[in-house]
């Protein structure tokens, strides 16, 4: 039996998964929550605590949480190399910048365009504006990074990187990263030429008109 993923795809944390079963190349079914499709949302509603994307049902087994999906995968999943490197040193690097990247560059992304859906009356100006500084102070923190890297953590694409992918993909629709960053820069355009990520990228292509501070003409 395949695994099911339940999620979007224009969703950010949906393409953490969908790159880490690309990069390993599992067999999986993807089920779209989208209003077209009322069941998908109905059976979300029941597996997340939040109904928050994505989560991942094989068998019996449920499990949400991007991070805990790509943990799953590894571990069930494929004998490709593991997302997860299976060094602990390296492991904990790579949940370390995988923590690094969803709370100090998807959570404030997040929140500007979250700001974006809200009515007029009910804007978050000061959540805003210390996002968008979030964002600043972290940019320069991982430009310092990733001099001379190639990917995130220990040489080689890990569960760090997939979170980086999606996260550096709308933060700079929302904030964009400064030439003068040029390391972090040139490592949103390795990330979005890798296949896996390329192939997420081209599959969320078609609900570009559903970004609320308008899609930028590129990527
Ligand atoms: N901590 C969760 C975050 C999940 C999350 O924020 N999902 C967003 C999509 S990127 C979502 O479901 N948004 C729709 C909603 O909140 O209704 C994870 O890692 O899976």
């Amino acid at each position: 039996m395949t695994p099911i993923l339940y999620g979007h795809p224009f969703a950010s944390y949906v393409w953490k998964p969908l790159i880490a079963l690309y990069e390993r190349d599992v067999a999986f079914t993807f089920r779209i929550v989208d209003p077209d499709h009322p069941e998908n949302q109905a059976r979300m509603a029941e597996l997340s605590p939040t109904g928050q994307f994505p989560a991942l049902v094989d068998g019996d087994t449920e499990i949400v949480q991007s991070n805990s999906v790509i943990e799953y995968l590894d571990l069930f999943h494929g004998d490709a190399v593991p997302m997860v490197p299976s060094d602990p040193c390296e492991a904990l690097q790579a949940r370390m910048m995988t923590d690094v990247f969803d709370d100090y560059v998807q959570t404030p992304m997040q929140h500007i365009v979250g700001n974006a859906l809200r009515a007029q009356d009910q804007k978050d100006s000061r959540g805003v504006a210390d996002a968008h500084s979030m964002l600043d102070r972290c940019y320069a923190w991982l430009d310092r990074r990733m001099q001379g890297q190639e990917w995130a953590v220990g040489g080689r694409f890990t569960i760090a990187d997939c979170a980086a992918a999606p996260a550096l993909f709308y933060s700079d629709w929302v904030h964009p990263i400064p030439k003068f960053h040029s390391a972090l820069a040139a490592y949103r355009v390795r990330l979005l030429s890798r296949p896996s990520v390329a192939r997420v990228v081209n599959e969320a292509r078609p609900y570009r008109s559903f970004f609320p501070l308008g899609a930028p003409d590129r990527d």
